[in-house]
């Protein structure tokens, strides 16, 4: 594993499973991040769900229009993010994980859609595989005997999980290249549910942020999956992991464009999140109080992109005593 100077760390799955679920839990303290290779995702999966992606985002842009759909924020959407203003360079998809939304989302999106479905579901199993996989990963390095607690969380039938395609059109003019213009395809922000694996083309623009907020390029690699620390699982180990702030700029030096697919792994909406008993300690009380991902997904909704969400969850904070907007049903 690389760290520093420029270097972001890198994880092989095929080492020693005593020495690979402490590089993670050392990642996932230092950084929040970490790229995985020999992952096990066969190559013929993610290169079907590349070319529905990229077939998709070659369509006109009325076309593309028609697949938004009417159930914001899914379907697709071209530079507004979210509810509250957020814009960026981008055009996406996005789509619910479980079986019965994909096919309908199917309809709207391609041309042929049982097979765009059989392509995004079988996607989303092996991806679910590889983050249950290094979640059950991060449990042993943290020595919680209960090694499946955190990807039951993400196995739950009712699972919200999600999967994004993010496509960053290239710089528009051959002055943009020559100058090196780059413009932000998605803003600096943290991820909100659990674990999220993105995988992209060969084109760059990915960043993450350093504690001390120094940016940090990731470079692209077609053959590793990004992995990232969200806010849920920052909560779950009781701050011992840090949800990285990341963003994604358009590309200056190439004329192609940017693509990454995105899943983010994600509990059911009534399930209860907070700190693992093991992680609580008399140095280290539990920081934050009991909440549902519904409960955090509205709050998240509710504010900015780059906003902190966390913060509102902390036991310490004054705003414990949410506004009514943002509590649970009692
Ligand atoms: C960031 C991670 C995922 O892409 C996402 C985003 C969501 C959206 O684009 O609709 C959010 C954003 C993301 C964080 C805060 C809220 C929700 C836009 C926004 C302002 C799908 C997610 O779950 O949270
Ligand atoms: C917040 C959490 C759950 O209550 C919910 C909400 C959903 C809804 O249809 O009421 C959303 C909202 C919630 C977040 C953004 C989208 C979806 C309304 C809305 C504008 C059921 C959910 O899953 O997301």
């Amino acid at each position: 594993m690389g760290g520093g100077g420029g270097h972001v760390p890198v994880v092989d799955l095929s080492r020693k499973r005593s020495q690979v679920s402490e590089l993670i839990v050392k990642a996932c303290q230092e950084y929040g991040f970490f790229k995985v290779v020999n992952h096990g995702v066969p190559n013929d999966i993610i290169a079907r769900m590349e070319k529905e992606g990229l077939d998709f985002f070659r369509r006109p842009a009325t076309e593309k229009e028609i697949a938004a759909g009417p159930a914001k924020p899914f379907g697709y959407g071209s530079k507004n993010i979210g509810f509250n203003g957020d814009v960026g360079e981008v055009e996406y998809l996005l789509l619910h994980t479980n079986p019965l939304s994909v096919s309908q989302a199917s309809e709207a999106i391609s041309n042929d859609p049982s097979n765009f479905s059989s392509v995004v579901n079988d996607y989303i199993d092996a991806v679910r595989e590889l983050a249950c996989e290094i979640l059950d990963l991060m449990a042993e390095g943290l020595r919680v005997p209960d090694k499946s607690v955190l990807s039951r969380l993400i196995r739950d039938v009712d699972s919200d999980s999600l999967i994004r395609l993010n496509h960053y059109p290239s710089s528009s003019s051959a002055r943009d290249i020559k100058e090196h213009r780059v413009r932000v395809g998605f803003g600096e922000h943290s991820d909100p549910q659990i674990l999220t694996l993105l995988k992209s083309n060969e084109v760059g623009g990915l960043q993450i942020s350093l504690e001390d907020g120094v940016w940090v390029p990731v470079p692209p690699d077609p053959s590793s999956f990004c992995v990232n620390v969200g806010d849920l699982l920052q909560v779950l180990t009781n701050g011992r992991f840090v949800s990285v702030r990341h963003r994604a700029m358009t590309s200056s030096s190439t004329r192609k464009s940017r693509m990454s697919m995105v899943y983010f792994g994600t509990p059911s909406l009534h399930a209860w999140i907070s700190p693992l008993p093991e992680t609580i300690t008399a140095e280290t009380p539990s920081l934050y109080r009991p909440f549902t991902w519904a409960e955090f997904k509205k709050a998240a909704y509710s504010l900015r992109l780059g906003d902190s969400r966390v913060d509102l969850f902390r036991t310490h904070n004054p705003h414990y005593d949410l506004p009514a907007s943002l509590s649970p049903p009692q």
